[in-house]
């Protein structure tokens, strides 16, 4: 009689644990398929894929913290088992408590010195590691760019060179990036995982962060602090190039606009609405800088910070109701007819 009560009981146990592994294994399952597969042109934002020195040594970090935190999970884990297992509520205990323990000097202390050990460990450790990157001396030769949050947008903006562009960021793979950060708004923060940690972009403070990429190519990030409505759609692309293809990015952009005679209807529907008061056109009267300039949109592979790709029918569908692309943007509808949408397009698409 015992001994079948018995059995039934580990039988149950042994199911449980049985579900659990299962589900264990479904979960690292479907996560190694999700790290397995990155689609090239999208490459999947991950700390554990850093390509610059600062986030070289977040990732150090984190590894280090998560060993930690492992260790406490087993031992917890283990503890946790072997007491759910061992001192289980048996039919032949009809109902008894057990021994109750009142009060251990031991066990309290070791359970709030060991805790208090192991913060300080991981808080020295951080602390290192912020200190390392934000107090790091200045090398003498930086490529400088000022990042401006938007609600919901990314402005960047070259002083040295002159160059005003939004969202797709371009920076020489040979030297460290210097960001000065500012915001237009409210509270974004900047965050390329790959290249770097997050540094928050302020009202009426200037903040600043470094990345070092180690390699070229082209790296997602995301405004990591909510901003508003449309926060989750404010994307950032990081291209890094290598010197020269970088210089030939940089004179494209330099390039004045070719004015299109085949487009002026295009144009003069551009500047005589109200898209002139939000956004720039070099040589055009288009001066507004609420939203991104336009001088060279079509050097984007992206509009509405990565909202949408820039294709014909997107910029069509945009202009006419940017919400269907992103709603809560700060771009109204701007309901124009098909004529002058259509060479509105039309003239867009030249600004190459
Ligand atoms: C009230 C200001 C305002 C007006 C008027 C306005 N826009 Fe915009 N526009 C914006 C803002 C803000 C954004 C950025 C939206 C976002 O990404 O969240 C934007 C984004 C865009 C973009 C995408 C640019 C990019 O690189 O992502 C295009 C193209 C554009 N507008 C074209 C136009 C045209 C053409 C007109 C006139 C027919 C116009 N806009 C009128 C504010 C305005
Ligand atoms: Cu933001």
């Amino acid at each position: 009689m015992r001994e079948t009560s018995h059995k039934t009981e580990s039988g149950a146990i042994v199911g449980r644990l049985a579900a659990v592994l299962l589900l264990l294994a479904g979960i690292l399952l479907a996560a190694g398929l999700c790290a397995a597969n990155p689609p090239n042109d999208n490459p999947i934002p991950s700390i554990f894929d850093p390509h610059s020195a600062n986030a070289e040594s977040l990732y150090h970090l984190s590894h280090f913290v998560l060993a930690i935190t492992g260790a406490i999970f087993v031992v917890v884990f283990s503890l946790l088992a072997y007491v759910m297992v061992k001192f289980r509520n048996r039919t032949t205990d009809a109902g008894r408590e057990p021994t109750q323990v009142y009060g251990s000097t031991q066990i309290e202390l070791a359970w709030t010195v060991v805790p208090i050990l192991i913060v300080v460990v991981l808080f020295l450790a951080t602390a290192r590691v912020i200190h390392g990157i934000q107090d790091s001396p200045k090398p003498a030769k930086v490529f400088e760019v000022t990042a401006i949050g938007h609600q919901f947008w990314w402005e960047f903006r070259y002083p040295k060179l002159g160059i005003v562009t939004a969202n797709e960021l371009h920076i020489p793979a040979n030297m460290p990036t210097y960001l000065k950060l500012l915001s237009a708004d409210t509270d974004h923060s900047f965050w390329v995982p790959q290249l770097g940690g997050k540094t928050d972009l302020i009202p009426n403070r200037v903040n600043e962060m470094w990345i070092a990429p180690q390699q070229t190519g082209m790296f997602l990030g995301q405004c990591a602090q909510y901003c508003g409505t449309q926060h989750a759609k404010m994307l950032l692309r990081v291209t890094v190039e290598s010197p020269g293809e970088f210089d030939a990015w940089v004179r494209a952009q330099k390039q004045p606009v070719i004015q299109d005679e085949k487009e002026a209807a295009g144009r003069h529907v551009f500047e005589s609405t109200s898209c002139v008061n939000c956004h720039a056109v070099e040589g055009t009267r288009g001066v507004g800088r609420f939203g991104p300039d336009l001088t060279h949109l079509m050097s984007r592979q992206t509009i509405a910070a990565g909202a949408a790709e820039n294709t014909q029918e997107n910029l069509r569908l945009w202009i006419q109701n940017p919400e269907a692309i992103k709603p809560g943007s700060l771009m109204p509808a701007m309901k124009l007819n098909d004529v002058d949408l259509d060479a509105l397009v039309r003239y867009l698409e030249t600004l190459r």
